[in-house]
């Protein structure tokens, strides 16, 4: 993939070498020099992608909100929900509630659906705690599923205002004594919040940011889902890794995010789950160079979704990426949100082996089957996941 010229980057007839991990030789059998391999394994003309990188989800929490769905199914909106005390909020009181080893349970049968479907490298982020407590349990918990896939953390303290809470009471903990401690506890990747007019303000998240500064963290925003609030600007002035959802994201978010180098995380589950009409401007970010990734931003209350083929199949369907950009979404550029571009997402020469062998005809397989086991094999840094 993204080597020489071919859709895809496409070698045909490839093989690659693995030594400790890393790929240390692809190209067309023709030019491989002679092995001295330990073993080889023939994928009998399979098509192999990178590992597949889910950068944005919400994988672990308590509890779930079926009973939330149906209210939205009878007219009931999010905000709505969430303004009643619904929405994170039940989330929260799940998560409290629910023990180390109950949170990490319920996500790792979620993580194995991910697992099944060739993704090496997956992000959780906390934010259903919503105290100092429960933040770093649910984080510690993402680090305990390191595993099968490798897991990438964000802090996300800055989600919800728990109830009966003082606001600048609740920023200022967060700030100055959650995320010092997860950190400090060797529990953040990268920090997250989320700018919306039912959660945090520019000044808030402005707080967050600077903090997550002088603690050398970088940072990520869920921006512009609900309305415009100048998040992706925001997320560029900060130089973030990425800016997600961007519904409603401007003109002048879209220039300041191709000049800062953001992401663009495009999440199809969440824009359908809550039966949105304001599509992300694919089109501007795309005419603006903007890299676009796809996550399955798998959560309880907007987006459900135990797939991240589902949510490549949503982008080209929904948001009309093609299914070249929806696959770069979920390898090379996925990786770049979490950091991560030098050490996976692509099959080059000094990456990690994190392989998915497929049982397809073609790449564009992969955005065109909504859901299906279409797996073959896959491997986290050269060590078989899915044999
Ligand atoms: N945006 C989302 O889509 C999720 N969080 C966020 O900031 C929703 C989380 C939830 O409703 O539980
Ligand atoms: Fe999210």
């Amino acid at each position: 993939m993204t080597v020489g010229g071919a859709p895809y980057g496409a070698i045909d007839d490839a093989v690659m070498a693995v030594r400790d991990g890393r790929i240390v030789w692809i190209g067309p059998r023709a030019e491989a020099p002679e092995f001295k391999a330990v073993s080889t394994t023939r994928l009998d003309g399979r098509w192999v992608t990178p590992g597949l990188i889910d950068c944005h989800t919400h994988l672990v929490f308590g509890g779930d909100r079926t009973a939330e769905f149906e209210q939205r199914l009878n007219g009931a909106t999010y905000e709505e929900i969430a303004r009643a005390g619904g929405g994170i909020r039940s989330s929260v009181a799940a998560t409290r509630a629910a023990t180390d080893a109950g949170l990490i349970r319920t996500a790792r049968k979620r993580l194995a659906s991910f697992v099944a479907e060739g993704v090496t490298t997956i992000e959780i982020k906390s934010g259903y705690g919503l105290d100092l407590e429960t933040e770093l349990k649910m984080l510690r918990a993402a680090r305990y599923l390191d595993g099968d896939a490798r897991v990438v953390t964000s802090f996300l303290g800055l989600h919800a205002v728990p109830k009966d809470q003082d606001r600048d009471a609740y920023v200022a903990m967060i700030v100055d004594e959650a995320l010092p401690a997860a950190h400090a506890a060797g529990l953040v990747d990268i920090v997250d919040g989320y700018l919306e007019g039912i959660a945090f303000t520019t000044a808030e998240v402005s707080r967050l940011f600077d903090k997550a500064a002088s603690l050398g963290l970088p940072v990520r925003l869920h921006a512009d889902q609900l309305s415009d609030g100048g998040g992706a600007a925001l997320a560029a002035f900060y130089g973030a890794l990425s800016a997600d959802h961007l519904e409603f994201t401007s003109q002048a978010g879209i220039d300041a995010m191709a000049r800062a180098g953001t992401v663009a995380v495009l999440l199809p589950g969440a824009f359908v789950a809550l039966a949105e009409t304001q599509k992300p401007p694919v089109a501007a970010l795309r005419a603006a160079g903007v890299p676009m990734a796809v996550a399955s931003d798998c959560n309880p209350g907007t987006s459900p979704m135990l797939s991240l083929r589902a949510a490549m199949n949503l982008a080209c369907s929904q948001f009309r990426l093609t299914p070249e950009e929806a696959l770069a979404g979920v390898t090379c550029v996925a990786a770049k949100a979490l950091g991560l571009a030098a050490e996976t997402g692509t099959l080059e020469v000094g990456k990690l082996a994190d392989l998915a062998v497929w049982d397809i005809e073609r790449p564009a397989e992969l955005s065109y089957w909504l859901g299906g086991g279409l797996l073959h094999r896959s491997w986290r840094a050269g060590v078989p996941v899915v044999a």
